[in-house]
């Protein structure tokens, strides 16, 4: 089932992406000649890569722990133009998803060649704004939606939102419109407009231009919806020619295959539960309240090949559900043995759910800030 255009937060905001500049949805985007021509540069993005992982390896294990990758996903969440975390909804996922990339949602340490390979891929998927796996990234610039308006399915389509509209013959013409617009989404070429600036900036000009005064007529008839909606899209496609949006895309089924790939592992179990339990405060006999479980799930979720928590409603649901079950959440203090084997029955709980009724998301989030330089990634400092 499909959840949509969900609003959230990422990774930690490393300090230079308070400012976002809605109104540079810019060509240059997609513009990654800079980044090809590094990547294609056997030599240069040898040494490129060696010099980040060195950055990066704050250790020096020779490998890349799930912390010691933050930086770059950061990294790169700025470079596509994603929102800092916490900032808005569907770039938590998105940071989930190119960490997931590095560690395949189980490995726990990354190679160098591992490294290169994957940010290789991503550099050049971000560079040539090409579909790849997870992330895509789309720019909405009218002509599908034209696509769509002159399609033979336009009417069935249009009538089939109409009746999924809750009594639209009691609201007002306006209201009716946004309701539809809601429903139609990036497969028929419109940006979200659950976003802000799409709303503001593309689809409430576009309401005002086309219905004026006539937006508060109520009784709206279903010939009277066809017209109006049709003449509000042709102009939202006319705004999005002259304004495209960058939109990243993603879609990711969990059915629990990566708890289950990490729970047969059980030398690997190990090292992440300790990892996870590594910052968690214990009282003076050693205990730690059951209060950080959730904590310390959210710091393996990378791991389990889960989102955040707060990510997908969904799955919140899910993860609560194996709270409950196990009793997690009544705050006693327990050993750190006892801890352990909670958080590994909260796995299994949400393992054995996501098995039965796997869960599959789509979201939509706009790139307020696009890659105005693409290679900004390359040069930037270290975010650590
Ligand atoms: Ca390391």
């Amino acid at each position: 089932m499909e959840v949509g255009n969900k609003k959230q937060g990422i990774m930690g905001d490393e300090g230079r992406r308070h400012h976002h500049h809605h109104h540079h949805h810019q060509e240059q985007v997609l513009d990654g000649s800079d980044i090809m021509e590094l990547v294609e540069n056997e030599k240069v993005f040898n040494s490129f890569v060696d010099h980040k992982f060195h950055e990066l390896d704050r250790d020096h294990d020779g490998k890349l722990s799930v912390n010691e990758l933050q930086p770059a996903v950061a990294d790169i969440g700025a470079a596509l133009g994603l929102p800092a975390q916490g900032t808005s909804p569907d770039s938590d996922l998105i940071y989930s998803e190119v960490l997931n990339e590095f560690t395949h949602g189980k490995e726990d340490k990354v190679s160098k060649t591992e490294f290169k390979e994957v940010l290789s891929d991503i550099l050049l998927g971000m560079a040539a704004g090409l579909k790849r796996d997870p992330i895509v990234i789309l720019r909405i610039d009218g002509e599908e939606l034209m696509e769509f308006i002159n399609s033979p399915c336009f009417e069935t389509e249009v009538l089939s939102v109409w009746s999924e509209i809750e009594s639209p013959d009691q609201g007002n013409l306006h209201d009716c419109i946004v309701k539809a617009l809601q429903k139609l989404g990036v497969d028929q070429g419109l940006p979200p407009t659950a976003d802000s600036w799409v709303m503001s900036n593309i689809v409430e000009p576009a309401l005002e231009a086309c219905m004026g005064e006539n937006k508060d007529q109520v009784g709206v008839s279903q010939e009277t919806f066809l017209v109006e909606l049709k003449k509000v899209l042709e102009n939202i496609a006319e705004r999005l020619k002259e304004k495209p949006v960058i939109v990243a895309h993603t879609e990711n089924t969990y059915d629990g295959s990566a708890i289950k790939t990490l729970l047969s592992d059980k030398v690997g179990t190990d090292k992440v539960l300790n990892s996870a339990l590594q910052d968690i405060p214990r009282d003076k006999h050693g205990r730690i309240s059951k209060d950080y479980l959730r904590v310390a799930l959210d710091t393996l979720a990378p791991n389990a090949g889960l989102p955040p928590y707060g990510a997908v409603d969904e799955m919140d649901k899910v993860i609560d559900d194996a709270f409950k079950l196990v009793g997690a959440d009544d705050g006693k203090l327990v050993k750190e043995e006892e801890f352990k084997k909670l958080l590994l029955e909260i796995l299994g709980g949400i393992m054995l759910q996501l098995q039965g009724n796997p869960i599959s998301v789509s979201t939509n989030s706009v790139v307020h800030e696009p890659l105005a330089d693409p290679s900004s990634f390359l040069h930037a400092p270290s975010s650590s």
